[in-house]
């Protein structure tokens, strides 16, 4: 069948605040600087380029407390990316979010759930970013993006966009896991979250995981997030990121993941995260993010 070509709104979000480290807000120029807009072109796709005049400027706020950290600037920015994100789907566009630390997925997935009563979800991720203020190890809001979209955590940050919940736990689905907290594994369990971890993709393979996955994220769903956080790679192939997990994604592997979503075609937004060119070997990773995104939107090797 072929992929319905609704034109891509690509939104930049330079901001790493939500992580420990700077420099993934410098991901977003290396994606497009990679070439992304010319190749989403040849793919067929019509194809726009935001400013990212639409976020706030949040130098001067100063909010922060040592279980949430930087959340007043966190929270302004994910409230615009929210806005902006469903201005995009309610024209019909398929909004492509560039992180970013992961923390902005609270602000795509809120946008992305606006109109919609049922969305799914995929987070793909070496983490599972569902801690809450309660268990967080770090403070950083990127390790906790997640629970918040399953109405877990800080209240300001559940309320982004007034609708809460975003989504619910029978429709989220985890893959890459193999680096989880105490309370993450306890959150897994109580709601009842379907995660593939590494373990999983070692022994039944990453055709058959995502076979599963793509199942139970569309079964009675008005449309699927991906949340792509680019540390689910294996540091070899994507060492430009902030929180890198041995044992990750081969270089395949994630191809195929890529293709699989787009053969059955039930993405309808996306986030890509966690690219760091400061840490970065020259734009590799930056230039995995585009080859990635190409897989996504339908490249095909014949
Ligand atoms: N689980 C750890 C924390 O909450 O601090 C590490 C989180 C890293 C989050 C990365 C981006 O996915
Ligand atoms: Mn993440
Ligand atoms: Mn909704
Ligand atoms: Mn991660």
């Amino acid at each position: 069948t072929a992929q319905p070509k609704r034109p891509i709104t690509v939104i930049p979000v330079p901001f790493d605040w939500g992580a420990s480290r700077r420099g993934a807000a410098e991901g977003p120029q290396a994606i497009i600087l990679s070439g992304l807009e010319r190749k989403l072109q040849q793919l067929g796709f019509s194809c726009t380029i935001e400013s990212s005049r639409y976020l706030p400027d949040v130098l001067a706020d100063i909010r922060s407390s040592s279980n949430m950290r930087h959340w007043g600037k966190t929270l302004s920015t994910v409230e615009a990316l929210a806005h902006k994100t469903a201005q995009a789907v309610a024209a019909g566009q398929f909004p492509l979010v560039l992180g970013g630390d992961h923390s902005i997925a609270i602000g795509s997935i809120a946008g992305a759930a606006q109109g919609r009563q049922r969305l799914g979800v995929l987070w793909i991720d070496a983490h599972g970013d569902l801690n809450t203020p309660d268990t967080t190890p770090s403070g950083n809001i990127h390790g906790m993006s997640l629970a918040c979209c399953l109405g877990h955590g800080d209240s300001r940050f559940v309320a982004v966009s007034g609708q809460q919940p975003k989504v619910e736990p029978d429709r989220v689905v985890l893959v890459g896991a193999r680096q989880l907290d105490p309370g993450e594994r306890e959150l897994i369990r109580a709601l009842g979250i379907t995660c593939f971890t590494m373990h999983d993709i070692d022994r039944y393979g990453m055709a058959n995981v995502m076979e599963k996955a793509i199942r139970i994220v569309s079964d009675g769903t008005d449309g699927v997030h991906l949340s792509f956080d680019i540390d689910s790679v294996d540091p070899g192939e994507a060492p430009g990121t902030g929180t890198r997990v041995r044992g990750g994604f081969q270089y395949r592997e994630v191809h195929l993941a890529m293709e699989m979503l787009a053969e059955a075609s039930i993405i309808t937004s996306a986030d890509i995260v966690e690219v760091n060119p400061l840490l970065d070997n020259g734009y590799r990773t930056a230039r995995l993010a585009v080859e990635l995104i190409a897989s996504l939107f339908g490249e095909r090797i014949l």
